[in-house]
């Protein structure tokens, strides 16, 4: 799974419009796209996916925004596919990312930063097939 990562565009961009011009950008970046649908989590779905987060002030803030409306759920392959999306998403903080990069141009606020990327190949995997199975990936 080296070359894949998993990721989303999360319920503040999908409701602003933002879907198609993020997958533009994602396939211009040079991905190719294994697996994509659109799906609306529920509050159990969220907080099973931040597990990690579960202590975190902002966890219940999390599972709330993440589950409030449709996202887009992404397998992604490129060399180096786990930093290579992060390095395209840019900073978690939309006021501390570089120019160029997807949560500058559409994240709103720390906690609604327009996308998710996975953090480790070990992590790419476990997400990935937290939301796809076998026969959704190409
Ligand atoms: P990332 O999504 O860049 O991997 P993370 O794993 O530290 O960042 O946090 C997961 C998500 O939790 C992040 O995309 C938005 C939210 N979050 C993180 N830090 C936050 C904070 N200080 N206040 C509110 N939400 C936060
Ligand atoms: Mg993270």
């Amino acid at each position: 799974m080296t070359n894949l990562t998993f990721g989303i565009i999360k319920p503040d961009a999908v409701r602003a419009g933002h879907t198609g011009s993020i997958i533009q950008r994602i396939l211009d970046g040079g991905f190719k796209i294994r697996g994509l649908k659109l799906i609306h989590i529920t509050r159990r779905e969220a907080e099973g996916f931040y597990e990690v987060h579960r202590e975190r002030p902002f966890f219940s803030g999390l599972t709330e925004f993440m589950s409030s409306g449709p996202c887009v759920v992404m397998a992604l392959e490129k060399e180096g596919a786990v930093k290579a999306w992060r390095d395209l998403m840019g900073a978690t903080d939309p006021a501390k990312a570089d120019a160029g990069t997807l949560r500058k141009e559409f994240g709103g606020s720390v906690g609604e930063n327009a996308v998710h990327g996975s953090d480790s190949d070990e992590n790419a995997a476990i997400e990935i097939g937290y939301f796809f199975s076998r026969l959704e990936l190409v």
